[in-house]
Order: C-alpha cells, then structure tokens, then sequence
C-alpha cells in the first residue's frame, strides 16, 4: 500500500503514542507527528476520535485509526512488508494480543499508583506493579523477545512503558533491576533497536513531565 500521508497525533510522553511511533520505525515509514494540548485539544483529535477524544491517532491517506493496539495490527496489515510484528502462525496471534491485553489491563493503572498513589494505595500499587512485572518477565522466559526471536507486537505493546520505570522507580523506591533482572535485561535488548532509541524519550525527561504534572494538580 503507498505510503502517501501518514499522520500520528500524539502526546510525546505517552506510551501508546510511542507504541505507534516504533511500529512506523519497524516498518520504516515516514510520518508527521502532531503534538495534542489535552486542555485544548485540536479539532482534528476530536473529529477524528470522537468516541474517546484520545491520542495516538494514526491518519493514513484522511483516514484515522484509533487504540494504539489496533494501529499496531494496522500498520502490519497496511504495510505487509517484513519486520511482522504480529506472526502469521494463527494461535502465536492469538497469544500476543492476550498479553496484548493484559498489557492494557494492567500496567498503566497500576503503575499510576506508584508514581501518584499515597500510603496504603502506593504500598499495595508497589506490590501489584513488581507482580505484574513478574508475570511478563516468566512469559519472557529465556527468549530473546516476547514472540521468539524476533522484536514483534508484544515487545512493541510493552517496551514503551520502560521509559517510565525511572518515574516508578523514583516516587515508589523501587529497584525493578533487581526484582526483574531478566525483564530489564530485555528492555536493554530492544533499545538497541533504532525504531525502540528514537521513540522513548529520555527516562528523566519523563520524570521531569511526572513531577511538573503532580505539582500542577496538587499531588506532591
Ligand atoms: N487505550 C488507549 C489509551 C490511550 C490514552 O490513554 N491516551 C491518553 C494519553 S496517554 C490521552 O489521550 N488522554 C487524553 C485525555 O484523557 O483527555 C490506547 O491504547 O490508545
């Protein structure tokens, strides 16, 4: 399919946006990235997600796809060109959209408890987080990436949130090197891809944005 007019509306600390941004770089597609004010939010978000008014947005050719996991398989689809992220073999699909999922599921809203939660609610967030971490890294096992040998879907739905775990780290005294070895040891592994360097922001960028956001909304 030509490439033509790739659009991606984003928010630079996301990790869905980043999701996005390295499977363009996997497929080596050229695109124009928008930064979205969420307290003024462009008429183009809110046309073109109207159902959930949220970033990442991929516009290909006027027309968008919305939820980050869903750009992801478009993107394959679209540009059927290799890298795969997702493999072809029908029950290898099924199992990366279930962690996919749990993905979802789980670790923005539970580290969110980390870096913001108080008390008894950061405690048990601490606690959830590093379970959750533990669950991935056992599903990691000893391959190199989550589908095998090849960087895929799961590695691309996952990887963003790494760039945070410096955040996590930090307002949730937490060492997760340490808790995870093998989990960190794989976050190294797909930063040494190029698509993975250009689409993670700097972790103490991101703690900089966390601490500015809690400050803002009275939260420190
Ligand atoms: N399930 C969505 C989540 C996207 C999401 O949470 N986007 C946030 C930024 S991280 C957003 O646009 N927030 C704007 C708002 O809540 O108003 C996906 O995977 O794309």
């Amino acid at each position: 399919m030509a490439e033509n007019n790739v659009v991606l509306l984003d928010f630079w600390p996301s990790s869905y946006g980043m999701r996005v941004k390295i499977a363009l770089g996997e497929k080596g597609i050229s695109y124009e990235c928008k930064q979205e004010d969420f307290q003024a939010k462009s008429s183009l978000l809110l046309e073109t997600n109207p159902i959930y008014k949220m970033i990442p947005v991929l516009i290909h050719n006027g027309k968008p796809v919305c939820e980050s996991l869903n750009i992801i398989e478009y993107i394959d689809e679209a540009w059927n060109h290799k890298p795969s992220l997702l493999l072809s073999d029908p029950y290898k699909r099924s199992q990366a959209r279930f962690w996919g999922d749990y993905i979802d599921k789980n670790v923005y809203s539970i580290g969110k408890k980390v870096w913001i939660g108080k008390g008894k609610e950061q405690e048990e967030g601490k606690k959830k987080f590093i379970e959750c971490l533990k669950t991935l890294e056992q599903e990691l096992g000893d391959k190199p990436y989550f589908g095998g040998e090849e960087f895929g879907y799961v590695d691309v739905a996952l990887i963003p949130f790494t760039s945070w775990f410096y955040t996590y780290e930090t307002y949730g005294k937490l060492n997760i090197e340490e808790e995870c070895p093998k989990l960190v040891t794989w976050a190294k592994r797909c930063m040494e891809k190029e698509s993975v360097a250009k689409s993670l922001p700097h972790p103490h960028k991101i703690y900089d944005f966390a601490k500015q956001y809690k400050q803002r909304h009275g939260l420190e």
